[in-house]
């Protein structure tokens, strides 16, 4: 008897144990206690809240809907049955707009908010706890009793639909993703450059015109040439009014609200295709297909009154469509010039006793906010609209960094934060080494989890301005559905944990333990998604002047694995410990290992090399850009080999020789000098020439020792990198200098054509 009651109780303890394992929502709730027990849905539950509440009626809906699809059942509703969810509206104090309180018992689900918010977000919280697809397993929740409310009123995410179409299909798939995670704005970008993607029945041109593009799908961003007349649009696409009335819908039945962004007065080279009279120029022009904008008119006319009316024709069927309070309006990275040159616009500057066109940019924003908070409502515009002069009421979104946020904030006005880092999710997430091409930077998956919204330059009157956070994906390096649920997840459920839960609240190794079922969650559901926080970081240092390297994952508790001949790692490898010597020249590979299982498809990689000028000292006639300025001053001598990313390894001079020289402080026998160059025809960078390599004893007086031409052709637009070298008779020297010649501009046909190419060089090998 005594076995059998201490089995039970053993049984007893691992059930609620498991079941508080089992319950992992995202964003962590700020109080959740797992009981005994759970309430299984099933054909003899029924939905009860006050009949005749259209709020409560609609949130029964999307709960009906969500049980039927894992379940087939389709819940009754008002019935006497053995088991019951409610949901009530009932005033409570603590949880606010959004909150809610969730109980579990094994005869009813009790869901308790002030809103109808708070009833969506329990119901989510909820679904969490289930199967995401259909299965045989019975719909089992976990007994549980839930505090819940968010951090901040904006938990944004953004989507750029002009750089590239999305189907209305992926766009409500995104806001399903969103309000899984209780993210509750979706900014939809439906006006740039290269696409205008909403219907406005006044103008049909914008959509007719301005939404299709030549299909260059097949080449990069980066190197689309221009369309030539004649060439088929056939690329691209646009939302109906109806569509997005139905999207509107759809998002709202979430508790997303959809902030529309209608771009102004720059981005706007698709506008100016469909109707030229708003541009300075006036001169008719191909809808854009990406990236080279050569005598591509993308402003409207600030001196013309036309433009205005036509954006206020605009505006209204917009606002007409969409009951957000907020309308973006854009104002990001207007080129100035074209305004400079256009009479209409220098009269406009006069008349209206402006500065400059800063000011212009200003008086634009202020005239086209007036309108909008004429009809009642409040205009967000990137951080460039506080240049030239904030206009009155505007909410500012502050992407280049936290300071346009903080200056907004200062001065009174509400603030979103989505600073690049590490806010943008259009950048890569891990490698760039086996990862789809992205526009650049690093955004890992932790990076976002501990970010903090709140700048510490505001005091805590200034913070409350800060209205929240949110995600951007911009798309110029993302074609297809895959790819957009790929760069935000998982991305987005770190951020929705920031926006979310209470900084207290926050532990990183808790977030990647809960994110374990979200991961199953996407598997069921077919979703893409990251797996990048596995790679391993591979960290090059020099300590006392010698070479190691430090290894590390973000994933808790996962074990490294490495090798230093060039073999891919397995479980048998060399297991990570400490700090790795490097005193011979050698590739190392490593890989994060879970449970025994290799977690990556690509091991991460870095070459060494050792050679008589390692740790030399450098110096050069012509300065490194001080945006490649790699890891310091020595870069070229450090050891470490460059990838065919342009990551921090490279040292990059732009339209300029490099002209290195090393200093091996002591009269050194020596028989070979080679430098390793890059080529990346869409980032400009181009191999050189040629390398010549001098030496000397005394720095003074050098001797040419020989010259390696250049034979790849610059028109090569896949990456690579080339060692140049030259060898010589063994001869003494203490001085090498070496000079890359750079390409006299990028080449023809290249977007750049005869701008100024880059040089790109990682290390300077003496041997
Ligand atoms: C800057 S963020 C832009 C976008 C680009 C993005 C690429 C902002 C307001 N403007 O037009 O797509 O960078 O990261």
């Amino acid at each position: 008897m005594r076995k059998i009651i201490v089995l039970f109780v053993v049984l007893i303890v691992s059930a609620s144990l498991s079941a508080q394992q089992a319950v992992s929502i995202i964003p962590k709730p700020v109080s959740l206690v797992v009981k005994q027990g759970v309430f299984t849905i099933d054909a003899n539950t029924s939905i009860k809240f006050v009949a005749g509440d259209h709020d409560l009626h609609n949130a029964a809906s999307f709960l009906v809907a969500s049980i039927k699809e894992l379940s087939g059942i389709t819940l009754p509703q008002h019935v006497q049955a053995a088991k019951v969810i409610q949901l009530i509206i009932q005033k409570t104090e603590q949880i606010g707009n959004e909150g809610y309180l969730l109980q579990v018992n094994p005869a009813s689900i009790i869901i308790r908010a002030n809103t109808k918010a708070g009833i969506i977000y329990g119901i989510q919280t909820l679904l969490q706890t289930l199967p995401g697809i259909r299965t045989n397993a019975l719909l089992q929740v976990p007994c549980m009793r839930v505090t819940d409310y968010p951090r901040f009123q904006w938990r944004g995410m953004h989507l750029d639909v002009c750089r590239h179409f999305f189907s209305p299909e992926l766009v409500k798939e995104y806001i399903d993703l969103m309000a899984r995670y209780k993210m509750n704005r979706f900014h939809w970008h439906l006006v740039d450059d290269q696409g205008w993607r909403i219907e406005i029945k006044k103008y049909p041109r914008l959509t007719q015109t301005g939404a299709w593009r030549v299909d260059q799908t097949d080449k990069v961003w980066g190197s689309r040439p221009q369309a030539k007349e004649g060439e088929p649009a056939t690329y691209g696409g646009y939302y109906t009014q109806e569509q997005i009335k139905d999207i509107i819908a759809y998002a709202a039945q979430r508790n997303v609200t959809i902030i529309p962004e209608i771009e102004m007065p720059g981005h706007v080279a698709s506008a100016i295709a469909a109707y030229p009279q708003l541009c300075c120029s006036r001169k008719p022009q191909l809808p854009l297909t990406g990236g080279d904008y050569t005598n591509i008119s993308s402003n409207y006319c600030a001196g013309n009154d036309s433009v205005f009316i036509f954006l206020q024709n605009v505006l209204s069927e917009v606002m007409q469509l969409f009951p957000s309070k907020y309308i973006h309006v854009g104002g990001d990275e207007v080129d100035k010039t074209p305004w400079k040159n256009c009479s209409r616009c220098q009269a406009r500057i006069k008349a209206e006793g402006l500065k400059n066109e800063e000011e212009l940019q200003s008086y634009f924003m202020k005239r086209i906010e007036k309108f909008i908070v004429s009809k009642h409502r409040k205009m967000i515009g990137w951080d460039e609209i506080l240049e030239g002069g904030l206009a009155p009421e505007a909410t500012v979104m502050s992407w280049r960094g936290e300071s346009g946020g903080v200056e907004a904030a200062k001065m009174n006005h509400d603030v979103i934060m989505t600073p690049g880092v590490p806010c943008y999710f259009d950048h890569y997430q891990a490698g760039p080494e086996g990862e789809p091409l992205a526009i650049g930077g690093m955004n890992t998956l932790k990076r976002v989890y501990e970010y903090d919204p709140i700048p510490k330059e505001l005091n805590e009157q200034q913070a409350h301005y800060v209205l929240g956070v949110q995600g951007n994906l911009w798309t110029e390096y993302v074609t297809t559905a895959e790819h957009v649920e790929y760069m935000v997840l998982p991305r987005m459920l770190a951020l929705a944990e920031v926006v979310w839960s209470q900084p207290s609240a926050k532990d990183w190794n808790d977030f990647y333990h809960r994110l374990q079922p979200s991961f199953r969650y996407f598997d069921q559901r077919g979703l893409h998604y990251s797996k990048g926080s596995f790679t391993v970081s591979i960290k090059p240092q020099t300590v006392n002047g010698k070479l190691q390297v430090t290894l590390s994952s973000e994933i808790p508790g996962a074990t490294i694995y490495y090798t230093t001949d060039g073999t891919e790692p397995t479980t048998q490898s060399q297991k990570y410990t400490a700090p790795v010597a490097i005193d011979t020249s050698l590739t190392l590979n490593a890989v994060t290992v879970v449970n025994g299982t290799v977690m990556n498809s690509k091991p991460s990689q870095q070459q060494f090399v050792i050679h008589k000028a390692t740790g030399a000292a450098v110096s050069y006639v012509n300065p490194v850009s001080r945006y490649y300025m790699a890891d310091g001053p020595n870069s070229l001598t450090d050891g470490i080999r460059g990838t065919l990313a342009a990551n921090k390894y490279w040292h990059g001079f732009n339209g300029k020789d490099i002209i290195a020289t090393v200093d091996l402080v002591k009269e050194t026998n020596i028989h070979k000098v080679s430098l390793g160059c890059l080529q990346r025809y869409r980032d400009w960078i181009f191999l050189p020439q040629y390398v010549q390599v001098e030496v000397a004893s005394d720095g003074f007086n050098f001797k040419t020792m020989g010259k390696d031409v250049n034979t790849i052709a610059a028109t090569v637009t896949n990456p690579l990198i080339k060692n140049f070298s030259v060898s010589f008779e063994p001869t003494s020297v203490r001085y090498v200098r070496v000079t890359a010649k750079v390409l006299d501009g990028c080449p023809a046909g290249h977007p750049g054509e005869g701008k100024p190419a880059w040089v790109f060089a990682d290390e300077l090998i003496v041997e």
